[in-house]
């Protein structure tokens, strides 16, 4: 079923309100429950999950410093949406089917708000995980403007609960950013790109076994999702109407699995001004953005004296990737901007020249190096089965950083595919990547580089959460690590990966 591109408008979610504001803190409650949402009009509405009665759940904006406690509320029906294969980690048969918790991914905020995945809870926190602490999550909101956002993390299922619709965004302003009259209001919007699949029925598909079933199991896990749909904001293929003017787009992968190599046909440039962890110390034009599933880009499209063109985001990443098919003529579709409103006002919003200082954080002040593989394993079924330095979820924990200690991680990409790394807590800085040997590391654990240290993509340069780990390289990251001590995790953002142990626990410590 090959539905009509271009046909709905692009949704923008909503601002919530807080529940209570004043000068010390504010705080919000959100309800997550099951509703029916139209993703497309030829389509017959769609049950979904979302926050707050919306998909993608509304945009929680906050100003950096601002207190801010949030009561996630689990109000979903008893029954699961989507098929669970209860062989996968924290997912079995004695565990509730519908558990939830809520991570702000990219914050840095105390482990027992951040949303731990067996942290969970169910209706009313009738049943809650081993790892839950509190009911209402405090968020110190410390961090430099940014572009987050919030989803599921609950062990074993965030894959299914992400794709039914529990994802949303969660802004930081601040001063700084306010100076530099970037485009703002309506037109600072963000776009959250996702893919899926529908039954003829307009409900969601996602798959009871992978291409090769496991005749032992009812429900299986599959190696990734790669849906044949692509959605922005919840709807597919939308339209924007645009101004001709600056815009600025806050851009978003919330796929399972798909990654996004996104260019406008009009061949024009992107303005990047922004990444993971906030803004670049200058802005690049580039001509293609890739974004793996977590990674953000903020970005100015500039559609000054285009007045009656249309304008498509595409996208040529393969999926998987980097190995996958090329995308179809449909997947290859992501949006169409209409230069089509009347300028309202004279457009006195810049790309700026500068944006502030972006220390490099200095490979001697690390006082740890931690070398972490990562590898493709086949489980009992003969499923492929990717692990973090070969350890699985409920192993002990081996990455232990001091509070205030900066560390380098080398990531060794044994497997095939690229791996998008996240890490709680912390941001980090790409150092480089560097093609290696890996066969001869398989045999003898040494790493014999066969090519030069390559610095991070300009579009890298910042602050980021999430990097990606390609084939054949040695992937290193620096940070620090703070400014809490406690539980966290660090894990692959291909949510089939991380619900099959592509997850580890790591601790900050005194
Ligand atoms: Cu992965």
């Amino acid at each position: 079923m090959i539905l009509s591109k271009f046909v709905d408008e692009l949704p923008i979610p909503p601002i919530l309100n807080p529940r209570w504001k004043d000068q010390f803190y504010t705080y919000y409650e959100v309800n997550m429950t099951e509703f029916k949402q139209s993703l497309h009009s030829e389509l017959n509405d769609t049950t979904v999950w979302g926050y707050e009665g919306s998909y993608p759940g509304p945009t929680i904006e906050v100003e950096s410093g601002e207190k801010v406690f949030i009561k996630w509320i689990n109000n979903l029906p008893d029954k699961r949406l989507l098929p669970i294969d209860y062989t996968v980690h924290g997912a079995h048969v004695d565990v509730p089917e519908v558990r939830t918790v809520v991570h702000v991914h990219g914050a840095s905020v105390e482990w027992e708000s951040d949303g731990y995945p067996d942290a969970w809870f169910t209706k009313g926190f009738k049943q809650v995980g081993p790892y839950f602490r509190k009911q209402i999550y405090r968020y110190n909101n410390h961090d430099r403007a940014c572009t987050l956002w919030y989803h599921d993390h609950a062990i074993g299922i965030t894959r299914l609960n992400v794709y039914a619709g529990l994802a949303g965004f969660y802004i930081i302003r601040d001063h700084r950013e306010r100076l530099l009259n970037l485009p703002s209001g309506k037109y600072d919007i963000p776009l959250m790109i996702q893919d899926k699949t529908f039954n003829k029925d307009g409900s969601l598909y996602y798959p009871k076994q992978p291409e090769k079933p496991i005749p032992e199991l009812e429900t299986s896990i599959v190696p990734e999702f790669i849906g044949d749909t692509i959605l922005v904001n919840g709807k597919v293929w939308p339209y924007l109407k645009v101004e001709p003017r600056k815009y600025r787009f806050r851009l978003l992968n919330a796929s399972n699995t798909r990654f996004y190599r996104l260019k406008l046909d009009s061949g024009q440039l992107f303005y990047q001004i922004g990444t993971d962890g906030g803004l670049m110390e200058y802005p690049i034009g580039v001509k293609e953005i890739t974004l793996a599933p977590a990674e953000r880009a903020d970005v100015i499209i500039d559609f000054t004296n285009l007045e009656g063109k249309n304008i498509i985001m595409t996208n040529d990443a393969p999926a998987p990737f980097p190995t996958g098919d090329p995308p179809d003529e449909n997947t290859s579709t992501v949006m169409q901007f209409r230069v089509t409103l009347p300028l309202s006002n004279i457009d006195t919003s810049v790309i700026p020249s500068y944006m502030g200082p972006l220390p490099k954080i200095k490979e001697q002040l690390a006082s740890k190096i931690r070398y972490l593989t990562l590898n493709d394993n086949v489980d009992k079924y003969g499923r492929k089965l990717m692990l973090l330095d070969n350890k699985r979820w409920d192993d002990p924990i081996t990455e232990n950083p001091k509070l205030g200690s900066t560390e380098i991680w080398y990531l060794i990409n044994l497997t095939e595919d690229t791996h998008p790394i996240h890490l709680h807590l912390i941001n980090f800085q790409i150092l480089d990547r560097r093609d290696f040997d890996v066969e001869k590391y398989k045999k003898e654990r040494i790493i014999h580089y066969t090519g030069p240290a390559i610095p991070p993509e300009p579009q890298e340069r910042g602050w980021k959460d999430t990097v990606r780990a390609n084939p054949n390289q040695v992937t290193r990251i620096i940070m620090k690590f703070g400014p809490y001590t406690g539980l966290y995790v660090w894990h692959c953002h291909i949510l089939e990966h991380e619900d099959y142990e592509m997850m580890r626990p790591y601790i900050v410590i005194r």
